[in-house]
């Protein structure tokens, strides 16, 4: 069923498209089509369920707004696996490959220094490692729907304390996404997206409230075509 699949240059068009920008500049700097069923071979905690594979995910720093969204299609419905969490790591400046010190040790090239945590009820908080704090996020800010998950609009104040170290512009900040079942050993964390990598976020300098429907639209589309994949 090779021929369903959307290639990272398909979505990457897709996005150009709808963002009215060159794929050059596009590219996968901000977003990312994952692997299909490219479970870690470490994730020993649960079930190999769609809704712990990411298929696709994209990030976004409106700085004119100064607020930062993040979506994710995954491959089956979210709330399908009792446990699951959608943690998104950051690295504002002063990020370390944190897994390579846990048991087993993985997540080699991912570096973040907080975390955004997402439950699929619709709650979720921002931990902060630099500074010691957990925030809870507002779930007004949170959208779980169908195969997607969102979070929409966070306000750089949240993420961005007066803290040495981290970089002056947040539009430099870089991100990492990953499922897992509860948060205890690195056995629970299901899948990388992207794998070994960080990405950064796509910098919207004039709000267009049809860009991130649009964005997601496309996303929704690559989710739709792995189920259908995962199906057939
Ligand atoms: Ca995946
Ligand atoms: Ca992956």
């Amino acid at each position: 069923m090779s021929h369903l699949r959307i290639t990272a240059l398909g979505l990457a068009a897709l996005i150009s498209s709808a963002l009215g920008v060159a794929p050059a500049q596009a590219s996968n700097s901000f977003a990312v089509v994952d692997a299909y069923k490219d479970f870690l071979p470490s994730y020993t905690a649960g079930p190999a369920d769609g809704d712990m594979d990411v298929i696709a995910a994209a990030a976004f720093y409106d700085g004119a707004d100064k607020t930062f969204s993040f979506s994710t299609i995954l491959a089956d419905k979210v709330g399908l696996t009792p446990g699951a969490l959608y943690v998104w790591g950051i690295d504002r400046g002063r990020g370390t490959q944190r897994f390579l010190a846990g048991s087993p040790s993985i997540g080699a090239g991912v570096f973040f220094d907080s975390v955004l945590v997402v439950r699929p009820d619709g709650t979720g908080a921002f931990n902060d490692f630099i500074n010691g704090t957990s925030t809870p996020l507002d779930p007004a800010h949170i959208k779980i729907s169908g195969l997607t998950v969102t979070v929409e609009d966070l306000p750089l104040d949240l993420l961005a304390p007066d803290t040495a170290g981290f970089k002056a512009d947040p539009a430099l900040y870089t991100w990492n996404l990953w499922p897992r079942l509860g948060l205890g050993s690195n056995n629970q964390i299901s899948d990388f997206a992207p794998d070994g990598a960080n990405l950064g976020f796509q910098v919207t300098a004039v709000p267009e409230p049809q860009t991130f429907a649009m964005l997601l639209a496309g996303l929704g589309l690559v989710g739709l075509r792995a189920s259908r994949t995962r199906r057939a």
